[in-house]
Formats: C-alpha cells, structure tokens, sequence
C-alpha cells in the first residue's frame, strides 16, 4: 500500500474530509487524492461525496486496506485471498528488508507449525505473519512470541472465548475435564470439537504461533512472528484437539479481531516490561504439573513461575529447572 492511500485511509477514519483539504494535508495533487478514493471504491468500501467532502459509509468486510482502516498500531497489511504459507510470504519481505508489515490471508495451503508440522488453515481463519525488525539480541525473541499469546488471548477474549495461553505459546480453551489444581470456573464451556483424545493435553487448541528469525550472535536481522488463530471456521475442519472462536462462541468480525490483536502486540513491543505479567496473568500451565520434552530430555514437575525472555520454571523433585524450549503437557494433578 501506498503511503498516500495509508494516509487517505487514517484521514477518513474518524471525519469527513474534503478533497482539496486532503490534499493539501498531504501534500499531494486533488487528482492523486481522487485515485486514492477511487482505489478504495474499488476495493468495496463505499465512499460517499457529501457538500462537506468524502465520508466512507461501508468498509469491506476483510481484506488489507480494511483491517487498516481505524488501526492503531504502524503496520501495513498485505492481504491474499488464499497463500501457501503467511510465514513464507513474511520471510521473502523480511528478507527484502521489509518492516512493519503484516501478511494476511483467508486461507492457508500450505501453514506450517512448529518442527515442519503441518497447520491447517481452512478460509475463515486469521493467518497473519508479522515482519519485525527489532534491535535485541537472538536471545530476546522470545519475548515476542509471548506477546503474540497474550495479544491473541486478549483478542479472543474480547470475542467472548475464555483463551488461556499452554507454555510456551499455545492459546486455548480449557476442557471441562481438565481445570486441574485450581478449579476454574470458567472452565464448564465444552463446545466445538469432541475431544476425548486431546494430542496436546491442556485443552482444545484456539491458536498456535510460530516465530521465526535471521540474525547474527548479537543481533537479530529480522522477526517474522506468525499467528494462527481458529476464527470462523466449523471445528470438523480442523484437526482433533483443536477448537475455533465459531464452535466457542459467536463469528468474529475478522477485521476488528485482528485489528486489535496487532494493536495489542504493538502496545506490548513497546512495552516489554508488561509481557511477562501479562502472560502469567492468562496462563494455564503456572501452577499445573507439566511434563516438557526438552532438546535435553524429559523435564516434569509443578510449572511455578516463567522468567525473562519466556523460559518456564518447574519444581522437579530435584529442585527447579528452567526450561528454555520444548513441548509441554499438562498433566492431571497427581
Ligand atoms: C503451532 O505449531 O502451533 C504454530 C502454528 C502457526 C500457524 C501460523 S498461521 C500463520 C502463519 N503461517 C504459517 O504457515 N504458520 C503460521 P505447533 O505447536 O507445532 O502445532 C502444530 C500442531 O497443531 C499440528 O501438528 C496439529 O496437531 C495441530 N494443528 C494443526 N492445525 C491446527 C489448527 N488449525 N488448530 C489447532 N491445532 C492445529
């Protein structure tokens, strides 16, 4: 998107604008204003001409220009109808030198989890690859993958599904059947998929994020943080174990769900400090027994806290372990 239509976009959001003021805000000609306004009627918003300038009566309902439209946050979006993968297409801009942008598709061919395990992601979903190119070290990253959880989970909240983030990065909702040591109450809800046999114990699966980065010992060149969230999509389509804001709750209006899912991100990126609280604020593995296979071996024991940059810490009956990486499982209470 161009830096004069990202413009036109922000200066319709909340006004009527007319065209010479327009383009003499942004500095551009009233016929460069016009092809704007014309490339957005193209794009199905609907812009009307009043005696006191453009008013947009109807954004479309998905799409790049729409999810920017009223954004708070400094992305630009580039939308595909259908991709292989929104990591793969984030990691050729990255590579390009691209910052700041987030690639979004309805559908997905060819989405990829974490270890070259398959995602599925059928139209409906919201697949969003964000490049980043932040200036931390290697080490730091994980930070941001936290952020994406707690971002998705306050997003999938706000659409009125309890979500709860399995470490390191899983948002889900818990099982009736597996509220654990703290008996939560929110806990009854026991839509969307049947799950008697959870691959991934913890609860249905709502989200999965996969970060992935270039960058030398001390410094990361780029970040592409890759989101995947089940939204309006039928719980039969995915795979078993996994759940979808649609069998949870109501459809979400995608270009507000992920509008306020980068917002959030953005407002923790600049705020690193609050991802840490916030993470352990909606997580359901602190306080659970866990067992996380490590590049190290079989780490087990009661998850009591996750430090900086997002290592978890499990009291085993040899003392607490920081784990840094793995795959985790919540297990019933012994
Ligand atoms: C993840 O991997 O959870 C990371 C998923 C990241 C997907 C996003 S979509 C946008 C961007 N573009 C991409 O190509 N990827 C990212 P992992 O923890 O490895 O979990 C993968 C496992 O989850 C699979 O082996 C399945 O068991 C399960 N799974 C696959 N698709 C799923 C879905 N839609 N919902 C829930 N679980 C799923």
């Amino acid at each position: 998107m161009s830096d004069t239509r990202r413009a036109v976009l922000d200066a319709l959001t909340d006004s009527v604008v007319s065209g010479p003021a327009l383009a003499e805000e942004l500095g551009v000609s009233r016929a460069a204003v016009w092809k704007q306004i014309e490339a957005l009627r193209n794009e199905g918003f609907v812009v009307e001409s009043t005696d006191d300038g453009y008013e947009v009566t109807r954004v479309p309902e998905y799409g790049g220009s729409a999810v920017e439209f009223g954004l708070d946050a400094p992305v630009c979006i580039e939308y595909h109808d259908r991709l292989g993968s929104t990591n793969d297409r984030a990691r050729e801009l990255a590579a390009e030198g691209t910052a700041d942008v987030a690639v979004l598709a309805d559908e997905q061919t060819g989405g990829r989890g974490r270890l070259s395990r398959e995602w599925t992601a059928p139209s409906g979903g919201v697949w969003l690859s964000l490049v980043l190119r932040p200036s931390r070290p290697p080490a730091h990253v994980p930070l941001f993958t936290l952020a994406a959880a707690v971002a998705t989970t306050r997003a999938a909240r706000e659409a009125g599904v309890p979500a709860e983030i399995k470490w390191p990065n899983d948002v889900l909702v818990r099982s009736a059947d597996e509220d654990g040591a703290d008996n939560n109450e929110e806990d009854e809800g026991d839509g969307g998929a049947d799950n008697d046999d959870v691959p991934a114990r913890g609860g249905r699966k709502l989200a999965g994020i996969l970060t992935e980065i270039e960058g030398e010992a001390d410094r990361v060149s780029w970040l592409v943080v890759g989101v995947g969230v089940n939204a309006n999509v039928d719980a039969a389509s995915l795979p078993a174990g996994a759940t979808s804001i649609r069998g949870e709750a109501d459809d979400v209006e995608r270009r507000l769900f992920v509008q306020r899912l980068v917002e959030e991100f953005y407002a923790l990126r600049d705020d690193p400090d609050a991802v840490l609280p916030a993470w352990r604020e909606y997580s359901a593995t602190l306080g659970r027994r866990v067992r996380v296979e490590t590049p190290g071996g079989v780490v087990e024991g009661e998850a009591v806290d996750v430090v900086h940059p997002g290592a978890l810490v499990v009291d085993t009956d040899d003392g607490e372990v920081t784990v840094h990486a793995g795959d985790c499982e919540h297990l019933r209470p012994a």
